[in-house]
């Protein structure tokens, strides 16, 4: 029996909030379902809220616990919130199913980025699957313990009508205001952190949400950011130090986002490590134009700050404006490597992410992006440092522009991630290798190696020479003076560690 996080109330209404398995994926646990259960516990006192984490489970042994989880809820109104990637759907799928074999009188509920992005064609194609929860979802799941089934017109919710079999979208509910996001704890009671705290030996940690840049191959854009205030931040950061965690994943889309907010973070953090005697660092991920604002860096480092995560994705000018990076690529790069000047002047580490499998990338586009990484190397070598380059492979993920592009120039079906999904879970050799050498590797499309023709047609091949090619630039990466490419093996969900 897997560990199940949450008090036990004799009332009849259980919510369920699980993280179906992750073989193959960045080990770590979603802390929007922690964020879900501290946000409905307390408003809805009657309902008993587990978090069930079968990240690190393999499928068989998930079914298996669930069908006892089940049982030992025969008594109760169930309620099942699935979290999803697109990488770990079919696991979510997987875990729908055997809800409704043992309880079909179950609520089961998707949320999380794919469910979000793709509800329409997951709505029509599985019954398995009550109710999408579109977006956040703190309040919608608390409107749905407390409202649902005598009310189905609730905000953040989609479903299909039982009588038209119509798919229908509601409109969304307010996003949560700071002071509902300071009420919100970063761990769930006397459970703490729950699984594998975050990435990379860090703990996860998110003090504000929403990105408002259009970057055409993410899934989290488009969106103003909100952010928790600086006691909360404080707050949570002394919680999570006190719970025995030393380094910290600040993983806001965009952490520099604005001046004054970077400023005032980074005197509260020089201060709470000042009294904590420097007991915690942290990393965060980042934009190029932040970085080259004045002070910015010396107040991060000042304030603890072990690492940044520069999300660059290219180094290629014809590249960052089909990414939608940037509109101006010359001044784009410029300020990279004033940026990159300026970090390795400081203690903080110097990360950046770069896309390769890009579709359509010529020799001479490579040989380019290799010529700047060797400028860069060279600056890191005269500081006695190293760069570290973490490899993302371009894929295309639901609800993002490309997905959209790709649509209209017919590269594949509007349900194409049913098919692609499926094929993915059970080709674990492709799935192992993309996870071993990209953080984003799994899940999307990875259109720039697949055979195109086939995917037309909705069936699914990789292109060995396009493999190779990525693998070939890869080594040349590698073998860069200054540049060490980071590798994720070790920080996967290994499918022999899966219990
Ligand atoms: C921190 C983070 C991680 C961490 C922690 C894991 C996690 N799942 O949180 C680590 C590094 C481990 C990680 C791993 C991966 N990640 Co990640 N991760 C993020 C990041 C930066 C923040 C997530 C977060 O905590 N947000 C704050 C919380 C409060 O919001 P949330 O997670 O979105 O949850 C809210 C809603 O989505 C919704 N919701 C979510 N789940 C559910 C479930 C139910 C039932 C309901 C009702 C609602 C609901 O309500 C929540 C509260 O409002 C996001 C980008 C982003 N900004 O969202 C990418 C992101 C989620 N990751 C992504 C990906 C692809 C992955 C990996 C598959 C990469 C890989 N190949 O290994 C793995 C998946 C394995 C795993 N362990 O999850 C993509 C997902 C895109 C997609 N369509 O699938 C994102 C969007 C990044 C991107 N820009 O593309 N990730």
């Amino acid at each position: 029996m897997l560990v199940t996080y949450g008090a036990m109330k004799t009332q009849a209404k259980t919510l369920l909030l699980i993280m179906p398995p992750q073989v193959g994926l960045l080990s770590g646990f979603s802390a929007g379902l922690i964020s879900i259960a501290n946000y409905v516990a307390p408003r809805q006192p009657n309902v008993t809220v587990k978090i069930i984490d079968y990240s690190e489970a393999s499928p068989s042994s998930a079914a298996e616990d669930l069908a006892t989880v089940c049982r030992q809820f025969q008594k109760s109104v169930l309620f099942v919130g699935i979290t999803t990637t697109t990488a770990s759907y079919q696991q979510a799928l997987a875990l729908a199913r055997r809800i409704k074999e043992f309880r079909d009188d179950a609520v089961v509920i998707l949320g999380g980025h794919h469910a979000t992005s793709d509800y329409e064609i997951i709505l029509d194609r599985h019954n398995e699957v009550d109710l999408i929860v579109l977006g956040e979802g703190e309040l919608t799941m608390e409107n749905i313990l407390s409202q649902f089934p005598d009310k189905i017109d609730l905000p953040g919710i989609a479903y299909k009508d039982k009588v038209s079999k119509i798919v229908r979208k509601n409109p969304p509910p307010a996003l949560l205001s700071t002071t509902e996001l300071d009420s919100i704890p970063i761990a769930y009671g006397e459970y703490g952190l729950i699984g594998t705290p975050g990435k990379f030996h860090h703990a996860t940690y998110v003090s504000a949400r929403g990105c408002p840049l259009k970057c055409s191959f993410c899934a989290v854009g488009n969106e103003a950011i909100r952010t928790k205030s600086i006691p909360a931040v404080l707050r949570d950061i002394e919680d999570l130090v006190a719970l025995g965690y030393s380094k910290i994943a600040i993983e806001d889309n965009f952490f520099a986002h604005s001046r004054t907010r970077t400023e005032s973070i980074c005197s509260a953090l020089h201060g709470l490590r000042t009294k904590l005697n420097n007991s915690f660092t942290w990393d965060c991920q980042t934009r190029v134009e932040s970085l080259v604002r004045p002070d910015t860096i010396t107040q991060m480092e000042a304030a603890g700050c072990e690492a940044v995560y520069i999300g660059v994705e290219s180094l290629d000018p014809v590249q960052l404006l089909m990414l939608n990076k940037t509109n101006r690529p010359a001044i784009y790069l410029a300020k990279l490597r004033k940026a990159v000047s300026d970090l390795l002047q400081s203690k903080i580490e110097c990360y950046v992410n770069i896309q390769l499998g890009i579709p359509g990338e010529t020799r001479g586009q490579f040989n380019g992006t290799l010529s700047v990484l060797q400028d860069l190397g060279e600056l890191a070598l005269r500081e006695g440092r190293r760069i570290t380059v973490f490899p993302q492979l371009h894929v295309v993920y639901p609800g993002t522009v490309h997905f959209q592009e790709g649509l209209q120039a017919g590269l594949y079906s509007r349900d194409i991630f049913e098919g692609f999904t499926a094929w993915e879970s059970q080709e674990m050799p492709v799935l192992l290798w993309l996870g071993e050498h990209f953080a984003h590797g799994t899940g999307g499309i990875p259109i720039g190696i697949m055979k195109g023709d086939l995917l037309k047609e909705g069936r699914f091949e990789v292109e060995s020479t396009r493999v190779f090619n990525v693998l070939d630039s890869l080594r040349q990466i590698a073998e860069v003076e200054g540049i060490n490419v980071f590798k994720y093996g070790e920080y996967l969900v290994s499918a022999a560690r899966s219990n």
